[in-house]
């Protein structure tokens, strides 16, 4: 994780101005806590820097353009731009409630953002780097339309999973070219689709290998984001096309029917929103030019699935526009609930709005999605181990010796006693100080939080070792010298945990007497003398009740349900994979799932009346790109059952064919049909279940 080039480039802080970016959400749909963990990690990660004393801007935006907003707006009948710009405005709302503070949130559809990006597309034909080439594109033949992006499903030629669009999403997670895609389907219109030629245009990525590979050599940041385009390098860069067939978009200079690829302007919303806040604070307060025309030091935070776009694409337009390069790209993991990926369709997910609706603050999940796990690696969120680690960690440790040593300290001293911090402590800050910075440069969020954690620890340790209770009275000097000590440590926790957890860290600012906002001092106040009057102290955070995840976990469970109820009851396979939530999810790239906490009593899986069956026909739904009707005889009778299974197996093939059948599941109607039962299938690819000996049609299954 740590970053392979610190002994090459100056350790933050430095004297140029950073500029801290998140990846820039769709606006396409409802956050939900999966989203967040970019955007707290970016939060932190700029928090951080900025208490090390860089100069730092905090940038991002929403993503307005490309296939996913225009596939989505037709979907619900509206224009993309007044579709996106309400998604927008939620987003720009939601995230300070998250204590996701930018500095500047714009989205690419702003003019900002459209002069830059044509001065940079501009640069690039003009150095030579457009290339026109006729290529492939799908095509509706029936519709009569180009297929661009998310409007075609189909096969990843590279591994043979399904993908959607232009990216490998549930496979190798490459990004595909038009024309890539194997067995191309509508996702609009269900109809296979062909391949037309088309003229695009195309930047000649291919000829920056060069640079590229020297850039790679420089870049910091997430162990995954410099390795994984090594071999995307190794294995030989493609021109990469950089127009579309759609209506939405930037148009193309001087092109009437294409517009810019989504990817081209994306991130240059970055340098835009940068641009912004320069306009709105002045340049004296931070010069969006220095960073980006001169020496910036930029932090890119993203998922792991746009690492391709970030460390081959972007740089390359960068290097050809004569803009600074990237210092380091933070990939983080993807994120689970309870061992699954998360699914708006399914509405099996943490909704954002939802967390802040049950009056949690936001600085428990902050601080869970921050230091839950290293930031590339995939992260697990249940209710349950969210109780745990706020009830253990910040409420036992950090919460729990805030409030006695505090209150120790107003009973006794009626504040910070007079005396001078021990060595020993002195030292022990000193230490959480180097963490923390460490943290910062080995660009590891969680070491940022920990660093403050194991202070607090250290703190508990430290008061129960000395018994500053059996001295007051005794040796009074003593005793003010152990609480002196004590107040120091809290006024440092104050400091060093104000980028994990800044709501909490500025009543524990107000608490201690301090003025002003924590937000705004450098580490160094960690070791300067509090005040030397305060009040009684507040708990700062609140223990969660068993009752209160069971409680939670049942409105999950009776809201996936309900989406089952409504979706039907065919199982994993009818899912769609259109939206944007699985993809961040990425359930089929992460690692396999882990094995639920939760056991199951022999009682209740008896209650599951599961039973061999035989497919006896099989036959299209017509208007659906998933479905099959199926008869399946399971003995007692025949059922019709409706299964999402179509682009996923031959349908003249199914009949005859031995599966297990969830026979005691309510019915549900799917596309008119009625369907009464579920095909047990295996993954993504609906591998079906069956038996291996002949148990006859019927058979219950134990
Ligand atoms: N809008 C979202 C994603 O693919 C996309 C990011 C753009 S970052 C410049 O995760
Ligand atoms: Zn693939």
């Amino acid at each position: 994780m740590s970053s392979k080039d610190t002994d090459t480039r100056e350790a933050f802080p430095t004297d140029a101005p950073a500029v801290v970016t998140c990846g820039l959400p769709y606006a396409n749909g409802d956050l939900h806590i999966g989203h967040l963990r970019t955007y707290v990690g970016g939060d932190v990660y700029s928090r951080a820097l900025e208490s090390l004393g860089q100069e730092t801007a905090f940038v991002c935006g929403s993503d307005m353009h490309g296939t996913p907003i225009a596939v989505q707006a037709i979907e619900e009948g509206i224009d993309p731009e007044a579709f996106a710009l309400e998604w927008h405005e939620q987003y720009e709302e939601t995230f300070p409630k998250f204590g996701v503070e930018f500095d500047n949130y714009g989205h690419t559809h702003e003019d900002a953002n459209r002069e830059l990006t044509y001065e940079i597309v501009e640069r690039l034909e003009s150095e030579g780097y457009v290339d026109e080439k006729k290529i492939k594109v799908a095509w509706d033949p029936v519709d009569e339309q180009p297929l661009p992006d998310r409007y075609v499903e189909g096969t990843c030629p590279y591994c043979g999973e399904h993908a959607r669009g232009d990216e490998c999403d549930e496979g190798c997670g490459r990004h595909l070219e038009p024309g890539e895609i194997e067995d191309p389907v509508s996702t609009i219109s269900g109809n296979p689709a062909e391949y037309r030629d088309r003229t695009h245009k195309f930047f000649k990525v291919s000829e920056l290998a060069d640079y590229l590979d020297g850039f790679l050599d420089r870049l910091e940041g997430t162990s995954n984001a410099r390795n994984q385009p090594r071999q995307w390098l190794e294995d030989g860069l493609q021109d990469w096309c950089i127009t579309r067939d759609l209506d939405w978009g930037f148009d193309y200079p001087g092109e009437e029917d294409l517009v810019l690829y989504v990817w081209v302007d994306a991130p240059i919303e970055y340098i835009a929103s940068t641009k912004q806040y320069t306009d709105r604070v002045g340049i004296d307060e931070y010069d969006w030019e220095e960073t980006w025309r001169d020496d910036g030091e930029i932090v890119h935070i993203i998922g792991r699935d746009i690492i391709q776009h970030h460390t081959i694409f972007w740089p390359a337009m960068l290097e050809v526009a004569d803009f600074q390069e990237p210092r380091a790209v933070m990939a983080s993991g993807f994120m689970t609930l309870d061992g699954a990926g998360f699914s708006t369709s399914r509405n099996r997910a943490v909704w954002a709005r939802e967390y802040l609706d049950e009056g949690f603050q936001p600085d428990l999940l902050r601080y869970y999605l921050a230091t839950n796990g290293g930031f590339q690696q995939d992260v697990d969120f249940s209710w349950e181990k969210f109780r745990d680690r706020v009830n253990n960690e910040l409420v036992g440790t950090v919460g729990n010796y805030l409030y006695r040593s505090l209150l120790f300290a107003h009973r006794n001293f009626e504040g910070t006693p007079e005396a001078e911090v021990s060595d020993e402590v002195e030292r022990r800050i000193e230490e959480a100080i180097d963490d923390f910075a460490a943290g910062v440069n080995d660009y590891s969020v969680r070491a940022v939080g920990t660093a403050t954690v194991e202070l607090a620890r250290f703190g508990n340790e430290y008061i129960q070792r000395e018994e500053p209770w059996n001295l007051v009275g005794e040796d009074d000097e003593a005793a003010a010298q152990v609480i002196c000590d004590c107040v120091q440590i809290a006024k440092a926790v104050a400091v060093l945990f104000e980028p994990i957890a800044p709501s909490a860290s500025e009543e524990l600012w107000e608490q201690l007497g301090e003025d002003g906002s924590v937000h705004d001092v450098t580490t160094d106040a960690a070791l300067a003398a509090p005040p030397r009057d305060f009040g009684a102290p507040e708990e700062l955070y609140e223990k969660i009740d068993e009752e209160r995840v069971e409680e939670l976990n049942e409105k999950l469970e009776s809201r996936v349900a309900e989406a089952a109820g409504a979706d039907g009851n065919d199982g994993e396979a009818a899912e769609t994979e259109s939206d944007e939530a699985e993809a961040d999810a990425g359930s089929a790239m992460s690692d396999i799932e882990p094995v639920a906490d939760d056991r199951i009593s022999f009682d209740e899986f008896r209650h599951l009346d599961l039973r061999v069956g035989e497919i006896l026909t099989a036959e299209p739904i017509e208007d659906s790109d998933k479905l099959v009707k199926l008869t399946v005889d399971i003995g007692v009778e025949e059922r019709q059952v409706v299964a999402g299974i179509k682009q996923l197996h031959a349908v003249d093939d199914l009949p005859g064919t031995t599966v297990v059948i969830v026979a005691n599941l309510e019915k549900a109607e799917l596309f008119g049909q009625e369907s009464n039962g579920m095909l047990l299938a295996a993954g993504e690819g609906a591998d079906l279940l069956t038996t291996h000996g002949d148990s006859p049609v019927g058979t219950k299954i134990r």
